[in-house]
């Protein structure tokens, strides 16, 4: 299995960003601690999906950060990024995988355990449960999964788990104890006014949620 740092998740949203180009956003971010970013872009068509994704690209690159790109894997290979991100209406992760080869990072959206289980059988690198809280950054979502929802999924997968929607300072430490692997979050960072400051902030939640044995983690995973 490839290897990514789930433990802060960026996704990108030009429409939250106040106005400074989100290269600006993600910089200071990267500096605060992500590890990993995903450009999701909604309104560009391909053209400039893809002139936003070099740039973004040569930012993560001299960050040393991967880039996943959001839906589009024919983009993802364009400006060889480290990885695509799919949902359940998007391609397939078995035909990604096929097209995408062993070396592209696949993160598969899900909201319950069997969404979990196939992804995982199709090849997933990683997959993000979607969404665990109620948010207004995206509105087209299933219900929201809770703690519960993603304990269950916890039980139900091996590979890495990130949860997202409605993630902020306060909440990250619980959900990192229901067994993400990390958060993914929107509007806490590209909406922050300082975002390097935010990212701090959800750093240290991160690093609280991670203080417990060995052995509750061991539970919380499937054997
Ligand atoms: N996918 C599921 S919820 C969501 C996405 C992209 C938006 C999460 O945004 P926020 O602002 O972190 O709640
Ligand atoms: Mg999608």
């Amino acid at each position: 299995m490839k290897k990514i740092d789930c433990s802060l998740y960026l996704v990108t949203d030009r429409s939250l960003a106040r106005n400074r180009p989100i290269e600006q956003v993600v910089r200071e971010a990267i500096l605060g601690g992500v590890t990993v970013v995903q450009l999701r872009e909604k309104d560009l068509g391909s053209d400039r999906f893809l002139q936003q994704a070099r740039s973004m690209k040569s930012v993560t690159d001299e960050m040393g950060v991967p880039l996943i790109i959001n839906d589009r894997l024919d983009i993802a290979m364009e400006c060889a990024a480290a990885g695509v991100h799919l949902g359940q209406e998007d391609m397939g992760c078995a035909e990604a995988r096929r097209t995408a080869g062993e070396r592209m990072i696949i993160g598969i959206s899900v909201s319950t355990p069997q969404e979990a289980v196939s992804a995982e059988a199709a090849g997933a690198d990683y997959l993000g449960v979607s969404p665990i809280f109620l948010t207004g950054t995206k509105t087209d979502t299933p219900p929201p999964s809770g703690l519960e929802g993603l304990r269950a999924i916890r039980k139900a997968v091996r590979i890495p788990l990130v949860g997202i929607g409605g993630i902020n300072a306060t909440n990250t430490a619980d959900i990192i104890r229901a067994g993400a692997d990390g958060v993914a979050v929107v509007s806490a960072i590209m909406a922050a006014p300082d975002p390097r400051m935010a990212t701090r902030q959800l750093i240290a939640a991160i690093q609280a949620g991670r203080h417990r044995t060995d052995a509750d983690l061991q539970l919380s995973r499937r054997s």
